[in-house]
């Protein structure tokens, strides 16, 4: 049921570091062209590491752990449709092909073997998924939370963007007994923000610190995954004042346009780069590329401890 590449499959063989990568962001998260070269940027952060990448999809019903050069091509250039963990008994028996989400990635990273996953942001709980006093409870939560509670995978991300709600995504993950750590931070990242306002209990400043965690996981028995809260570098990092405009002015054209439900996410996503100029896609691609970096680090420390 289970494609790996043979690069992919060569290394975890031998043991040599392997980093997991997703389709969803380059087929719904960045706009073409920009995603293919993005696609191919990740990958080649990966091999000058020294670590095989895994980039992973489903193509004509078979999940592929690990995309050649007209796979990659694929996922960039065709409509495909997004796929988290339920749809992937779907796409097999029909056949049909779908880029995977942080849940469905992280799935089959595992079922190949893979310890350490790298993404841009994790999905949470959205805003007003509990309801609120103008409207019923939503329950629009992503099944990235649940996925982690089910899947002994490290995932380097930098945080949740701020148009979902973040504390409530926070609670999630302690309910559902995913482990946290910011990487050389105390504050959990708000993916084009360095912060959140909301304090981590604890920190890593090291690759080893993380591969440390993901053995003591696995000699405890635990099944959960690992967060890794990545924050962009300070270098890149949106201006609060100009991000705090942004996302009010994208939130009420939602509302004006009357948009609801699973639209509001792409819409607000679309307004966001429209309205700051292009400038959140910049940061977007930069703390992605720094999560590949950051992923590429551990994958190379959980190798060495063999
Ligand atoms: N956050 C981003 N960019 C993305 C996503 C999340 O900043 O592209 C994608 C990821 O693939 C994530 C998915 O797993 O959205 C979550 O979607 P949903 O809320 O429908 O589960
Ligand atoms: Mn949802």
């Amino acid at each position: 049921m289970l494609e790996l590449a043979p690069e992919v499959r060569a290394a975890l063989a031998a043991g040599r570091p392997v980093v997991a990568l997703e389709s969803t962001i380059i087929s719904h998260g960045l706009p073409r062209p920009r995603n293919l070269d993005a696609a191919l940027e990740f990958e080649a952060i990966l091999r000058e590491a020294g670590v095989t990448p895994a980039t992973i999809a489903v193509l004509d019903g078979v999940p592929r752990v690990g995309l050649d050069a007209d796979g990659l091509r694929r996922i960039a250039d065709e409509d495909l449709a997004k796929a988290s963990v339920r749809d992937l008994p779907i796409l097999a028996a029909r056949g049909a092909s779908a880029a995977t989400t942080v849940a469905a990635t992280s799935r089959l990273a595992h079922l190949a073997g893979i310890r350490v996953f790298a993404t841009g942001g994790l999905g949470g709980v959205h805003r007003g998924a509990a309801g609120g006093p103008d409207h019923e409870a939503t329950y629009d939560e992503s099944a990235d939370l649940l996925a982690l509670a089910e899947t002994p995978i490290a995932v380097v991300s930098a945080g949740v963007k701020s148009v979902l709600d973040i504390g409530a995504t926070l609670e999630r993950l302690e309910t559902l007994c995913v482990p946290v750590v910011g990487y050389g931070t105390d504050e959990f990242p708000a993916f084009w923000l360095r912060g959140s306002g909301h304090a981590l209990e604890h920190r890593v400043d090291s690759p080893e610190e993380v591969a440390a965690i993901l053995a003591a996981s696995e000699a405890l028995g635990l099944r959960q995954g690992l967060v890794v809260a990545n924050p962009v570098p300070a270098e890149h990092e949106w201006e609060q004042g100009e991000h705090g405009r942004v996302l009010a002015e994208a939130f009420a054209a939602a509302d004006a346009a009357g948009v609801r439900g699973k639209a509001v996410t792409p819409f607000l996503l679309l307004r966001i780069v429209e309205l700051s100029g292009g400038r959140s896609l910049e940061i977007n691609l930069e703390l992605a590329r720094n999560n590949v970096r950051v992923a590429a680090g551990i994958a190379a420390a959980w190798s060495r401890r063999g």
